[in-house]
């Protein structure tokens, strides 16, 4: 028996130097294959890729604000299953503790702490929420967003269009289309569906929200973002809206200079994509796939 437990605590007292050597050998692989910089940044966001509007530090701070309390919470918890485990263990003795039944305060307690903790979460969900919904006086873009089933249309408002209508693009389900902002110009973005529920969601931007379908011009919603970083983004529909929904998908390109911005208007005029795009109107037509492929 002796020689049983002497075996045990050697094996114990070489398991600490083994778990260190781990954990050494651990953080060497991530300091060697981490992508250094991006990889912490990426950390300290708690996973969120990097926000690339003025908007963006408000949702971050939310969400670091929420991880935050969520793990007080949690550690509370925790905390109190560890000790509850640990104070009321089984002993010789097989005695049970005092139970507890219809205990008021307690009761009480469990009622009002979660109220109180969905409470925090909403007061500040609302502030986020009224900064990000902000109305911008006086934007430089305004585009008009139309989500139809199973493509995106960008219309640019009050471009100088040779003939004084709108410049547009349109996508199809078979072809991205692009959304052009520049970098540190304010654009309103305003969305609409003719058809169903659908989801406008450009990651980058920290920002989502559904679109609700109604008659013409109701229910149109609107945001105003300023990209504060050139490049492409990703963006894409958020709610399954039926078929095809996995490919309604969008590349958002952020410009340096307002040139660049004018010369992309310039290529759609010169592409005749001016006027009224033939987006909604042909909501159930599945654009840009012929017949056969549609029946497949
Ligand atoms: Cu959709």
């Amino acid at each position: 028996m002796s020689r049983i437990l002497l075996t045990e605590r050697g094996t114990r007292r070489v398991r600490p130097r083994r778990v260190a050597t781990a954990a050494a050998a651990f953080v060497m692989l991530l300091l060697l294959t981490g992508c250094a910089q991006e990889t912490t940044d990426e950390f300290q966001r708690l996973g969120l890729p990097e926000g690339v509007t003025d908007k963006t530090p408000y949702v971050l701070d939310l969400w670091i604000g929420a991880w935050i309390a969520a793990g007080i919470v949690g550690v509370f918890t925790w905390g109190l299953i560890g000790w509850a485990a640990i104070r009321y263990r089984r002993r010789s003795d097989d005695d049970l503790p005092v139970q507890v039944r219809y205990h008021l305060p307690i009761e009480i307690l469990y009622t009002v702490a979660p109220i109180f903790v969905v409470a925090v979460f909403f007061f500040f969900t609302l502030r986020a929420q009224e900064k990000l919904f902000a109305d911008e006086e006086d934007p430089t873009h305004t585009v008009e967003v139309t989500a139809q089933q199973w493509a995106w249309t960008f219309s640019y408002i009050g471009e100088p269009a040779v003939d004084g209508s709108d410049v547009y693009e349109v996508g199809t389900p078979a072809l991205e289309p692009e959304l052009w902002l520049v970098k540190g110009e304010t654009a309103t973005i305003e969305i609409e569906s003719p058809d169903v529920v659908h989801s406008f969601w450009i990651p980058a931007f920290y920002f989502k929200l559904d679109i609700l379908p109604g008659p013409s011009g109701s229910a149109v919603q609107s945001f105003s973002i300023t990209p504060t970083k050139a490049g492409k983004f990703e963006g894409r529909c958020a709610e399954f809206c039926g078929w095809l929904h996995s490919r309604m998908l969008f590349t958002v390109v952020v410009v340096e200079t307002r040139e660049e911005f004018d010369a992309h208007v310039q290529e759609l005029q010169e592409a005749g994509q001016t006027g009224s795009p033939p987006g909604g109107e042909n909501a159930s037509v599945v654009a840009g796939l012929d017949d056969a492929e549609a029946s497949e």
